[in-house]
């Protein structure tokens, strides 16, 4: 998040770090700048234009209220507010206008969905869109800096030929837990009544609301199965997705679309085996699109494959990004 203000072109005068009581004190740096963490407090927000939100769903219900009546908009990366109708869930490539209906605090989505909406987008503005099924190849970051540090020891472990020992993945809040190292966990997050993961409903109802404008629209089917893998950073997913205009929809077409589309980058080259690789998506603010193709059975149904580095366009880069179009709109000021 840092990093991203750093590099942003808000016009930013000063920064102010805010985390809990047990990193206040600790020293980090923005641009040239060395500043001190401050223990968050309701009045932290005094004087604050726009105030990113990345400390767990608790801490955003507790405070985000607190710095809208102080004055400052919010950008909210956890889910506390993804699903309230009065905030809107923008990912500024598909529906930047929903950020006109804020009322001081705005919703960054949940990674997956970014990146899934970014790669959507374009073709159904071109040809519509009536159904999507996809599939997730998550990396570890998305749980945190603990399960990536279980990853690492595990790999080193298994290499040694020790047993493997896991605490946190597939979730830091369930009964039992399974390496991720030389494994795929067909779960992310909690398990719900329907047999569904958290993040599986996260990614049906975050698309529904960004794309159609409400978390149950029945405009667009959405179904998804999310798995984690041992990569450390950028999430991969297979789409598969049912266009309205099956008449003029083709592969070419729908590789036009993406390669005019913004934040992503199209890579669909099979005969010289280009596609998207979370290895090349780290460090990355695009979505790489590849093996767009038509599916076997259906006459409206096409397959694509991407990739985004679920750290930056799935959360910094997403938040920061908002904030920038809040401010091209003239919507930064509660006043
Ligand atoms: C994961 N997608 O990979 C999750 C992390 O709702 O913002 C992001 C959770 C969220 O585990």
């Amino acid at each position: 998040m840092i990093q991203m203000l750093e590099e942003t072109t808000l016009p930013i005068n000063s920064v102010k770090l805010l985390a809990s009581s047990r990193s206040a004190g600790k020293q980090l740096k923005f641009k040239d700048q060395t500043i001190t963490v401050e223990e968050t407090v309701p009045d932290s927000f005094k004087g604050v234009d726009l105030a990113l939100f990345s400390a767990g769903g608790g801490v955003s219900k507790k405070f985000a209220p607190e710095a809208v009546k102080r004055g400052a908009v919010v950008v909210d990366n956890t889910s506390a507010f993804r699903m309230d109708p009065e905030v809107p869930l923008v990912v500024p490539e598909v529906n930047e206008k929903a950020l006109y209906a804020h009322h001081g605090i705005i919703a960054n989505p949940n990674c997956s969905t970014i990146q899934m909406v970014v790669s959507l987008e374009p073709i159904r503005q071109k040809f519509g869109l009536k159904k999507v099924i996809v599939s997730t190849y998550q990396a570890v970051s998305g749980a945190g800096n603990r399960a990536l540090q279980e990853l690492r020891t595990e790999t080193q472990d298994y290499l040694d030929g020790k047993e493997m020992h896991a605490d946190i993945l597939p979730t830091a809040g369930d009964k039992k837990h399974y390496p991720i190292a030389f494994n795929v966990l067909p779960q992310i997050d909690v398990f719900e009544e329907d047999g569904y993961s958290h993040e599986e409903w996260k990614m049906i109802h975050e698309t529904k609301k960004i794309m159609a404008g409400d978390m149950n629209s029945k405009a667009i089917k959405v179904t998804a199965t999310c798995a984690r893998v041992p990569v450390p950073v950028s999430h991969s997913e297979e789409v598969y997705f049912e266009v309205e205009d099956a008449k003029n929809a083709n592969v070419a077409g729908i590789q036009a679309a993406l390669r005019n589309a913004p934040g992503v980058v199209l890579q669909d080259d099979p005969d010289h085996q280009i596609y998207p690789m979370p290895i090349n998506a780290e460090g990355s603010r695009d979505t790489f699109v590849g093996r767009v193709r038509p599916d076997q059975e259906e006459d409206n149904a096409y397959h694509l494959w991407n990739v985004s580095d679920n750290l930056l366009k799935g959360a910094a880069w997403n938040s920061v990004q908002i904030a920038e179009h809040l401010d091209k709109l003239n919507l930064l000021h509660m006043q």
